[in-house]
């Protein structure tokens, strides 16, 4: 049927990452993790520290909470943070249907008693070729499609942002098409790095970060990581995704980080880093953004220039 992760995940991640890392990756040296793949368990190599590379220092809280893409607010950098305060996060609930054994409602508080939240400090890159590092809190989405249980006809999973004009002021305006819809194959959204993030420095998600839930994918550009999201459905075919609808050959339903295939406007081969100030500096763009060796299983075969 479909797949299980065994692996412990401390593993991955052990909290609290971020104030303690050099303790911790002492622990986790030489530590495979799990990763089954249809039926064939594999070993994913030692878990790179690059999802919290010492090397690498987290963003602030402010600048991660003041330099956002949400365009539901507008299209400034600013303008979520100026204007997300208006959302209500509560109540708040995810609708989960199409090819699950128990559809319905999931109200996000019992969600919650259910889950086990874990802290990630993920790399996070913008297709724009901005890049934060980001300490997320959340849990692995796995946990949320195997408790709606995923029908064995399943192959894709496709999100919806709430849709909420009255609050979400740059709805009133066709920016987009609303609602934002994002979607990944079932194997990426059942990876153990594939994250709900529900707080990040362990406080509550920020509204103009995607409260109260919102989708974490460290491995691909920043848009498929959909925010504040109201609807989850398992289906047959390939969702199709805002960003690919408006332009499809800008954007595409993959959309694996990727310094070797440029965007048709700009290259892809170097990131910068925000809030270096003055020390900003262009950093090489890493293939899957630094998590090649516990992704590249899932596209093996595949041509990644032709599926951007
Ligand atoms: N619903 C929704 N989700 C969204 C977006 C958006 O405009 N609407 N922007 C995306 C883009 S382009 C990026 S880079 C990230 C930004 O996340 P952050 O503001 O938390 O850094 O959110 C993604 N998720
Ligand atoms: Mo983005």
């Amino acid at each position: 049927m479909t797949q299980k992760y065994s692996l412990p995940y401390s593993h991955v991640t052990p909290e609290p990452a971020y104030l303690n890392r050099r303790a911790v990756m002492a622990g986790i040296a030489g530590a495979g993790l799990v990763a089954a793949s249809g039926a064939r368990a594999q070993e994913v190599p030692v878990f790179e520290i690059q999802g919290f590379d010492t090397t690498e220092t987290p963003n602030s809280f402010e600048e991660i909470t003041s330099y956002n893409n949400f365009y539901e607010f507008g299209t400034g950098k600013d303008d979520p943070a100026r204007h997300a305060h208006a959302l209500t996060t509560d109540p708040w609930s995810v609708e989960i249907d199409g090819l699950v054994e128990r559809p319905g409602s999931y109200g996000l508080g019992d969600i919650l008693a259910k889950v086990d939240i874990d802290e990630r400090i993920y790399r996070f890159r913008c297709v724009e070729a901005w890049s934060m590092v980001i300490p997320w809190n959340g849990f692995e989405l796995n946990q949320l499609l195997n408790m709606a249980g995923i029908q064995p006809s399943a192959k894709y999973v496709r999100f919806e942002t709430l849709y909420r004009p009255e609050e979400m002021s740059g709805q009133n305006r066709p920016i987009l098409d609303w609602p934002y819809v994002e979607g990944l194959r079932l194997d990426e959204a059942m990876h153990p790095l594939t994250l709900m993030a529900t707080g990040l420095y362990g406080k509550e998600l920020p509204n103009q970060n995607g409260a109260p839930l919102r989708l974490v994918v460290p491995w691909k550009y920043g848009f498929k990581s959909i925010k504040s999201i109201v609807k989850i459905t398992l289906q047959e075919e390939q969702p199709v995704n805002t960003w690919k609808a408006i332009n499809h050959r800008e954007y595409g339903f993959y959309s694996n980080v990727n310094p070797d295939v440029s965007h048709p406007r700009w290259s892809q081969a170097t990131e910068r880093r925000i809030g270096g100030g003055v020390f900003a500096s262009r950093v090489a763009t890493l293939k899957f953004n630094g998590y090649e060796e516990q992704v590249a299983d899932l596209y093996r075969g595949m041509d990644l220039s032709k599926n951007y």
